[in-house]
């Protein structure tokens, strides 16, 4: 089995004890972070996901493969952030209200943090007004970015968006994203843009403050 193989096959059964030394493992004979990040454990997530819908594995089972894919994350964290040092101003980021997932959103931030952001991640389950009292206290946001991951959020995800436009605050850009976050949707819910992977939000966020 290649490293990376290891990798995924500990996210997909949540060996949490073990993760660490995989990563370290893959890292040290030469893997590719981002291969590991995406191959191993997003990859993997997928399966979990997959399993989770066919009732092979419940909750309990879904929560230790993301406690073992975010420890994972944390090694490689260090190897996936470039370090810029371009000061490209204040990003808001949270999922919204009714929404316990936050690794892609931490993957999110990690890689907007990277690109040059300073980053004020208001964790999961955050209110709208959390989200403008936040924005009126850094008058100097550039991004703010919203994620969700569940179909049944999405209409929170659009409540938000639509809230924090008609709060008429100012002199920031609006993103979203998350897996069922489409194009047409954000655009619907008056987001200036839309990402669909953490790579890409970075991009679109600099491009917007820029
Ligand atoms: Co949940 N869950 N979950 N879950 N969970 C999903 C999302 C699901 C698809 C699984 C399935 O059925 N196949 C399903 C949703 C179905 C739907 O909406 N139609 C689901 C469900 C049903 C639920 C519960 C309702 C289960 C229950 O209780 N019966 C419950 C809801 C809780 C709640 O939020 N209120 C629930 C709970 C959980 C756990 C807590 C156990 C755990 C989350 C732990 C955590 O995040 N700390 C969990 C997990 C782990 C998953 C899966 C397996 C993995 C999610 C993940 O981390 N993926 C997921 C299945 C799947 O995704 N295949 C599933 C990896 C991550 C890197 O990807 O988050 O998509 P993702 O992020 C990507 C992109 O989406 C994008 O970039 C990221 C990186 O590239 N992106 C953005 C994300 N935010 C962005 C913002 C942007 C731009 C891009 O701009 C701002």
């Amino acid at each position: 089995m290649s490293k990376i193989a290891e990798v995924a096959a500990a996210v997909e059964n949540g060996k949490l004890k073990l993760i660490e030394g995989l990563v370290n493992e893959a890292l040290d004979s030469g893997c590719d972070p981002l291969a590991i990040l995406n191959e191993g454990m997003i990859g993997a997530m997928g399966i979990v996901g997959a399993k989770f819908q066919k009732s092979e594995i419940f909750v309990p089972e879904m929560l230790v493969a993301a406690k073992t894919m975010k420890k994972g994350v944390e090694i490689l964290k260090p190897r996936l952030a470039s370090g810029a040092t371009t000061k490209l101003g204040k990003c808001i980021i949270g999922t919204v209200h009714g929404d316990l997932h936050d690794i892609g959103k931490n993957l999110v931030s990690l890689m907007i943090e990277s690109a040059g952001f300073e980053v004020i991640d208001l964790g999961v389950d955050v209110l709208i007004d959390t989200f403008i009292a936040k924005i009126k206290e850094n008058p100097d946001t550039k991004i703010v970015a919203l994620s969700a991951l569940l179909t049944t959020t999405m209409p929170s995800l659009g409540d938000t968006a639509k809230a924090i436009k008609a709060s008429g605050l100012t002199g920031f850009k609006l993103i979203v994203g998350g897996a069922p976050v489409t194009q047409d949707f954000a655009a619907e819910i008056g987001a200036d843009g839309y990402a669909d992977d953490a790579a890409g939000a970075a991009t679109l966020a600099a491009k917007l403050a820029g």
